[in-house]
């Protein structure tokens, strides 16, 4: 049933995306299938890709000190948790001093699954496949009287969203919340043009592989006909809006069916997808970011090697 209403959605997002006036779209939800969850994982680990040592250094690094500083008796929720493995250093932190229970919430069923595998020696661990907010309010029903919310949404993926929806996801998330909670947000700073851009179209191919996956996705679960060699991997970046875009060009003039949507669509030679934006965002921007959204920033940590602050918010 799950199953067969995300394909629904999936058609229809697809369709809507790409029959759009002006600059055609498709959702980077739909990057992670479990070919581009596995990719993604090598992304990580690609040198040109720092963001997610960063995230993982700062939690290593500094997980004493922020547990040191969260109220007693929490359960933590994970917003788009992938596998967890930056999580662990929190959880044995927390371990230390409380029974845990952890709610990872991802729209991968194997990330999911493998979080579970690799966390559960720590303590209980809820898996919920479902998107970050019904997963959170399910979360936040659950909440025993007492017991603090520690929301966790690490890695940056708040920069997929425009500014305004942003403020908009963090005003809701707030929603779920009492205060006093905490939401634990990890934001990717703004760095060299040169530096974003060998990120976001390293040389390997990796990324471009990432990006691609998502017109192999639709074949496979659209029933449609891309040709992913006629189309190919551009990276922008705009200054001023601090924002990286990925593309996928086409090559030339092509029609692609996508029968399960229902849909003919053609591409005239150039013409792009724009599959993902990714904001940057300066330290110092958090602050308003939080206060506009119930929030109060009380520390943040700041990695030395890559630019990328991990922030403790407080519901206020
Ligand atoms: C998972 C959204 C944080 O924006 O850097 C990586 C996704 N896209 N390479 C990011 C991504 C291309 C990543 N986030």
């Amino acid at each position: 049933m799950y199953a067969r209403a995300l394909a629904n959605e999936f058609a229809r997002d697809v369709r809507a995306g790409l029959t759009r006036a002006g600059q055609k779209t498709l959702s980077c939800r739909y990057f992670y299938d479990d070919i581009g969850s596995t990719l993604f994982e090598a992304i990580t680990c690609l040198p040109e890709y720092g963001l997610t040592r960063a995230d993982a250094r700062i939690l290593q690094l500094h997980a004493a000190n922020l547990v040191a500083r969260l109220p007693r008796n929490l359960v933590v929720a994970e917003l788009g948790s992938g596998t967890g493995s930056k999580t662990r250093p929190i959880l044995e932190q927390l371990q230390r001093r409380q029974l845990i229970v952890y709610y990872p919430i991802d729209v991968s069923a194997a990330a999911l699954e493998r979080c579970a595998r690799e966390l559960s020696s720590l303590g209980t661990v809820v898996p919920m496949e479902m998107s970050y907010l019904q997963g959170l309010r399910e979360v936040a029903a659950r909440r025993d009287a007492g017991q603090t919310l520690l929301v966790l949404f690490l890695g940056s993926t708040i920069g997929n969203f425009e500014p305004e929806a942003a403020i908009d996801f963090l005003l809701a998330v707030r929603l779920c919340l009492f205060p006093g909670d905490v939401l634990l947000l990890g934001t990717d700073l703004v760095k060299p043009v040169e530096q974003l851009l060998a990120a976001y179209d390293d040389p390997t191919g990796v990324t471009a592989a990432f990006n691609l996956n998502i017109l192999g996705r639709i074949n496979r679960e659209l029933d449609a006909d891309f040709d992913l060699r006629q189309f190919e991997h551009v990276v922008r970046y705009t200054e001023e809006a601090q924002r990286i875009e990925m593309h996928l060009r086409s090559r030339l003039y092509q029609i692609v069916s996508v029968r399960k949507a229902d849909l003919i669509v053609d591409f005239v030679p150039n013409e792009t997808i724009c599959t993902e934006a990714c904001h940057k965002f300066r330290a110092e921007q958090i602050v308003e970011i939080g206060r506009l959204s119930g929030f109060c920033l009380q520390q943040q940590w700041i990695d030395c090697e890559w630019p990328f602050s991990e922030n403790l918010l407080v519901a206020v």
